[in-house]
């Protein structure tokens, strides 16, 4: 197998340098054989929320059912470090990379070096900047929730639930990462309409629970007027609720709370009249990327951005949605 590969490789370059290859043609994404088994690479961010763990998971579940031998690496909340396990993937000659970019700048130049080495790149569940790289071109799509749409959608329930008068202390998603941008404009411009809605703060807890607990614990003392908070993940929220209810504040009702995912433990603050709104983001791209990838192998041209349509968890469905959260 290895020795087909390298002279595979021999003979591409050969052929390069007999000048049979036009810059147009090796500005193509590369393509991807037909066939009944692949290497499949997944270089998964982090594994410390349960949003990650669901991803992972589904891609572990696709992977008999879509011939994949799966190589999984976990990067640790270091985009450093996610560049390194690209790297070795494209080292070890996979035949496909999927790859959530931690952030939308630092993981271009892996994504470049894949496409460079012949290895097809589907970016899932974050993007990278559409100023650097282009779906069609650098990578083959981007498969993925629609984040400003996300951002919008939490900020409309929140008008309504306050009756457009509230102020809102904001928990940003990872500094530079594509869900954390865009689920921020998307509510800052839907509030910015609205005479009554004050946003006090917004500042990063990483999308992570723990971080979130924190810096809300901070904001709230330094604002303590504050009536309504907006997370940007499920994982951020349940820390403000911890924050909230250890300075003795009322989540739910005295201060009220959107935010974004649709875990388990989201959809459980709902039922227990904590959490206001969660607007879902799926984790489950497995069987998606399953099929997006069949079909590039297909040799079917693929549409720049694979969209995944979301539903909203309020009081009116989470106990009906509960058992299929994660
Ligand atoms: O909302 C969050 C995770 O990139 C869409 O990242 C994903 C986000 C998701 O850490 O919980």
């Amino acid at each position: 197998m290895k020795t087909v590969k390298l002279m595979l490789a021999a003979s591409a370059a050969l052929i390069i340098s007999a000048g049979a290859v036009s810059l147009a043609h090796a500005q193509d994404l590369p393509p991807l054989a037909k066939k009944d088994h692949y290497k499949v690479g997944f270089a998964q961010s982090e594994s410390n929320n349960p949003w990650r763990i669901a991803e992972t998971k589904s891609f572990q579940d696709t992977a008999p059912k879509c011939g994949w031998d799966l190589v999984a690496t976990d990067a640790a909340s270091s985009a450093a470090k996610q560049v390194a396990d690209v790297d070795s993937m494209i080292a070890q000659g996979v035949d496909a990379i999927f790859l959530p970019p931690r952030e939308e700048k630092p993981l271009l130049p892996a994504v470049l070096r894949a496409k460079k080495a012949g290895i097809p790149v589907f970016l899932v569940d974050r993007s990278v900047d559409a100023n650097v790289a282009k779906a069609g071109r650098d990578y083959v799509t981007f498969l993925g929730s629609d984040f400003i749409d996300q951002g919008h959608r939490a900020a409309d329930w929140l008008i309504k639930a306050t009756g457009g008068k509230a102020k809102i202390i904001e928990l940003e998603g990872t500094t530079g990462s594509s869900p954390a941008n865009d689920r921020k404009k998307g509510f800052d411009d839907a509030v910015a309409k609205e005479s009554g809605m004050t946003i006090l703060a917004s500042q990063s807890g990483d999308f992570a629970r723990d971080k979130g607990r924190q810096v809300m614990e901070t904001l709230l003392q330094a604002h303590p007027d504050v009536t309504a908070v907006y997370a940007h993940n499920d994982e951020m929220a349940i820390g403000a609720i911890q924050a909230l209810e250890a300075a003795g504040r009322k989540p739910g009702k005295d201060v009220i709370i959107a935010s974004i995912d649709g875990t388990r433990d989201a959809m459980q603050a709902i039922i227990d009249g904590k959490l206001g709104v969660t607007v879902e983001s799926s984790p489950f791209f497995g069987p998606l990327s399953c099929e997006t990838m069949k079909r590039y192998a297909a040799g079917e041209k693929i549409e720049p951005w694979v969209k995944v349509s979301d539903r909203i968890f309020t009081i009116d469905n989470a106990a009906a949605s509960i058992a299929g959260a994660y």
